[in-house]
């Protein structure tokens, strides 16, 4: 008798055992997307049930037959009350097909092994800035929406009864609010993309020979051009708090359509990461796709503002409230090096390594945190910039080290951004040194978001078994919750909502996963955790089209 055909007989009784956990209660986390043949792979198991010496086996879907069997392996950090936790290595598995683990009784979700395995994820999360598009943008799922950005103009405490054009662009995240520091940022990102590896980002579902994410990087520059107030501030924040007073509803049925003043303000953080998307922009519409006058136009403003950063205040104050950055350094260094790209001019990578020697390995990733990516373009001028991202990735594998599911960083709001922040640190770092050291670190974030956390749950939407189903969408609400590509905000350190007290919808179906350290509901009303951001698909953008 073939090894084979005796795991099968093993295996005859309960194949289709319980999701979940089974009678023994052992719960099994595992990326729902899949993985690429030669990629690591692990999951992450948590019982109460000593299970030492277990063997677990992965399960051809399709055969209905293991193809492979291992002991599961003792992990010396504990999740929540659960007595034991394991991690399985099922990385010798290359095959392509549909996978699931089986251990006893308890069989995981399942997953694929294909070289593919990433494409149509990289595209959704890309088709969600079509659904975030407002105004004249051809957008996805809705129709034309305020047409009249910005209605009035506040300026400190003064509000003018003048309009400005600020058409366009892109619904920040689960409300029609559009930011500047978010949509630079976002439009950074998806230019970066572009640059970092042209080959991996060149989809064509519209069939038009121009890169749907350069399309969709322009609807950001277009609306940052127009964010410029008269050459000396910017438009920060279109819409105030009475958007989250008014309900579900369509875009293009807002009754405050046309009732959404524009902030003006300007500050060091913002000038940063404006210029460096313009300048960005400014290099691949001249280099890419021949568009010389807007090339120029966007090299002009970026100069423009650049040369203002002195005489503004360290950190813009205008608005609501949202997006306030604690540093400008990281921004400025990133502002600096694009404009020294674009320019060739020394002066500017002079000022790039001055602000990333003070803004130092961040060990953080997000629209606040941006010096990985300054460090990462000094370091093709200056190879010691490198230091400053291995730094933030042995702090990220510091921290990973004593957690069962290895996140890098503690849990604060836009989570599952900054924890993708670390396989990108690790893209970066990988590019300029070839070095694999932290190639698990990175895999096994990656992994996080896609259903290796504790709760099980694939956070994009609708990716994987049991995914993200009821983000914090006002289309999506109007869509039974399926938003595609949408990227839940992620989970939060319980403390993390304070005194907000949500009125949730729906009972707790999470309640025995739920810790201080983690909380994550798959609820409407949920905007801390549940709400996707163009922030957070920007940087998924960035990492998962990169694995391609
Ligand atoms: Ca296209
Ligand atoms: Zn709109």
């Amino acid at each position: 008798m073939s090894y084979k055909i005796l795991l099968f007989l093993l295996l005859a009784v309960g194949c289709s055992g319980a999701q979940n956990g089974g009678e023994d209660d052992i719960f099994i986390r595992v990326n729902q997307a899949g993985f690429k043949p030669g990629d690591i792979k692990t999951a992450i198991v948590f019982t109460d049930s000593d299970l030492s010496g277990t063997k677990f086996f992965i399960i051809d879907k399709i055969a209905d037959a293991p193809v492979f069997t291992d002991r599961i392996k003792k992990l010396n950090t504990k999740f929540g009350d659960f007595k034991f936790s394991y991690e399985v290595d099922f990385t010798d598995v290359k095959d392509e097909g549909k996978y699931y683990i089986k251990i006893k009784d308890s069989v995981s979700p399942q997953f694929s092994i294909n070289n593919k395995v990433y494409d149509g994820l990289t595209a959704d999360l890309l088709k969600f800035f079509s659904v975030q598009r407002c105004g004249y943008t051809n957008p996805f799922m809705h129709k034309v929406c305020h047409i009249a950005d910005v209605t009035s103009i506040r300026i400190g405490a003064d509000t003018l009864k003048k309009t400005h054009d600020a058409t366009g662009g892109w619904h920040d995240a689960g409300d029609y609010g559009k930011f500047l520091n978010t949509t630079a940022f976002s439009t950074y990102m998806l230019l970066a993309a572009y640059e970092f590896a042209p080959e991996k980002f060149c989809m064509d579902r519209n069939n038009n020979n121009v890169s749907d994410l350069l399309e969709e990087a322009k609807i950001g520059l277009d609306w940052l051009m127009r964010a410029d107030y008269e050459n000396k501030a910017f438009i920060t924040q279109v819409q105030d708090e009475k958007d989250k007073t008014v309900g579900w509803r369509m875009p293009s049925a807002d009754p405050l359509g046309f009732n959404r003043p524009g902030f003006v303000g300007i500050g060091k953080n913002l000038i940063g990461v404006y210029v460096a998307a313009l300048s960005i922009g400014s290099r691949i519409w001249d280099k890419t796709l021949n568009y010389k006058s807007y090339s120029d136009k966007l090299k002009k403003t970026a100069i423009h503002f650049y040369a203002m950063k002195d005489d503004v205040s360290d950190i813009d104050s205008s608005g609501t409230g949202y997006y306030r950055d604690a540093d400008y350094n990281g921004k400025l260094a990133l502002a600096a090096v694009e404009l020294y790209q674009t320019t060739g001019e020394s002066n500017y990578l002079d000022d790039a390594k001055r602000y990333a020697e003070i803004a130092g390995a961040e060990s953080w990733w997000g629209w606040g945190n941006m010096a990985a990516f300054a460090d990462y373009k000094i370091a093709r001028y200056d190879s010691s910039f490198t230091d400053l991202l291995r730094k933030s990735l042995e702090h990220y594998k510091e921290h990973s080290e004593k957690r069962t599911f290895g996140e890098g960083v503690d849990l604060y709001w836009g989570s599952n951004m900054t924890l993708l922040g670390v396989s990108l640190t690790n893209l970066l770092y990988q590019r300029l040194t070839g070095d694999n050291t932290f190639a698990k670190l990175a895999r096994i974030h990656e992994d996080y978001v896609l259903g290796r956390n504790q709760w099980g749950v694939s956070f994009v939407c609708c990716h994987g078994e049991r995914y993200a189903a009821h983000l914090h969408h006002q289309i999506g609400f109007f869509n039974n919750g399926k938003l595609p590509g949408g990227f839940a905000g992620g989970p939060v350190m319980k403390s993390v909502y304070g005194d907000l007290k949500l009125e949730y919808k729906t009972p707790d179906s999470f309640s025995k996963f739920q810790t201080k350290d983690a909380y994550y509901r798959d609820d409407f009303v949920d905007y801390i955790t549940n709400e996707p951001t163009i922030s957070g698909n920007a940087t998924a953008i960035f990492v998962f089209g990169n694995l391609k």
